[in-house]
């Protein structure tokens, strides 16, 4: 029996089972990616096998128990979603660099400078303790000799772990490593927009003392939006590009639908100003408070989409209330979407899909 793991999402190969992960139509020793992969690389097919939470606590224990230094890495995006408070009482304790991942879509004019002080006050508000922050773009490459010079200092002969939830761009991240670092020019491990692409540990050798690079499935975040929708949705979610923020004006009754997403109603005695960053493809539409059940009746999955037509039956919103004092910029963060920063006091009615969240935090730019 031949025993060897895909390259590209670490399953054992096996050539008996078409819809089992690892398969391959004939397992040889020369066999490197399973059919899955290959199709995800050559045909730009979505993954139909995905990992699931079952296995992560097995994931992350394997991780802390060898003495490898953690490259945990999250969405600079949807920060608050990814900076997962399980997987930091687990890390606790480690030695940890914190990566703020896909720093491409953030605009062009943020300074990276506050925004790595900002994460470093939200690990210490949580008592978290990193030897580093960095923030990249494993997508354009950007920051990513910083990255590797830190690794080189930090990591004292000892392999390298990626961990952190699904989508945040681990293999991707571990792929512009090689890219920058070595003569290889194309991604070594699978990388999809469908959460749970990477299906087991991953060894990629890369240092000259035999150490490696272990890139590792992510835990899924069960809050995501993206676990309500179908994949065709996703691209007018995830940001493709540059953000593009949008300012408004608001007087109290105004409210603000982020597509069927999401709705912020205001209730203000002054006029203040909020910006939304969300993909440039996701429908914002303005309108009065009085109006927005009349609108998510009519307009669901036509005028407010995603959601779909075909996904509308399946959505159901709640409703939560936030106040904000006026005296510090925030930002309210939802559960794979966006944020939307709030200048001036106000109370704020968010309607929002059910199994969704959103976070509180001080702006992290603006
Ligand atoms: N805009 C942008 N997208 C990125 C970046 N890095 C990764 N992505 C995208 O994010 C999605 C997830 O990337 P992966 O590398 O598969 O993420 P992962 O953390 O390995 O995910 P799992 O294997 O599912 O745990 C893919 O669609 C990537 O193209 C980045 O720097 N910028
Ligand atoms: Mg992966």
């Amino acid at each position: 029996m031949i025993l060897r793991k895909c390259k590209g999402c670490g399953a054992l190969l096996q050539d008996e089972k078409p819809e089992e992960m690892g398969f391959i139509p004939t397992l040889t020793s020369e066999s490197k990616y399973c059919k899955r992969c290959y199709r995800m690389m050559h045909y730009n097919e979505l993954p139909k096998i995905v990992a699931t939470n079952e296995d992560y606590e097995h994931v992350i224990d394997d991780v802390i128990k060898k003495n490898g230094l953690v490259v945990f890495v999250v969405d600079i995006f949807q920060f608050k979603a990814t900076f997962n408070k399980k997987m930091i009482d687990k890390l606790r304790n480690k030695n940890v660099i914190l990566v703020a991942n896909k720093y491409d879509v953030f605009p062009k004019s943020s300074n990276i400078e506050a925004i790595v002080n900002w994460l470093s006050r939200e690990c210490e508000k949580i008592f978290f303790k990193v030897d580093a922050i960095h923030i990249v773009s494993s997508k354009k490459g950007y920051f990513i000799e910083d990255l590797t010079n830190t690794i080189d200092l930090a990591r004292k002969e000892r392999d390298v772990y990626f961990v952190g939830c699904a989508n945040v761009g681990k293999s991707s991240l571990i792929n512009a490593l090689l890219k920058k670092n070595t003569s290889i020019r194309e991604d070594v491990v699978s990388t999809s927009v469908i959460p749970g692409t990477t299906l087991k540990e991953i060894r990629i050798p890369f240092f000259d003392d035999n150490k490696a690079f272990i890139d590792t499935p992510g835990l899924i975040n069960e809050n995501d939006v993206l676990n309500q929708l179908l994949p065709k949705s996703y691209k007018k979610i995830l940001p493709e590009s540059e953000l593009k923020p949008i300012t408004y004006q608001i007087t109290n009754g105004n409210s603000i639908m982020l597509a069927g997403l999401a709705t912020l109603s205001f209730e203000t005695n002054d006029k203040i100003s909020i910006v939304v960053y969300a993909s440039k493809d996701l429908y914002i539409h303005r309108t009065k408070t009085l109006k927005v059940n009349e609108l998510l009746e009519t307009q669901l999955g036509k005028l407010l989409t995603p959601p779909l037509e075909e996904e509308k039956d399946n959505i159901k919103y709640k409703d939560e209330e936030y106040h904000f004092d006026g005296m510090k910029k925030k930002n309210i963060w939802f559960s794979g979407f966006g944020f939307v920063t709030i200048i001036g006091k106000c109370k704020v009615n968010v309607k929002l899909i059910d199994k969704t969240e959103v976070y509180i935090t001080d702006a992290i730019i603006g």
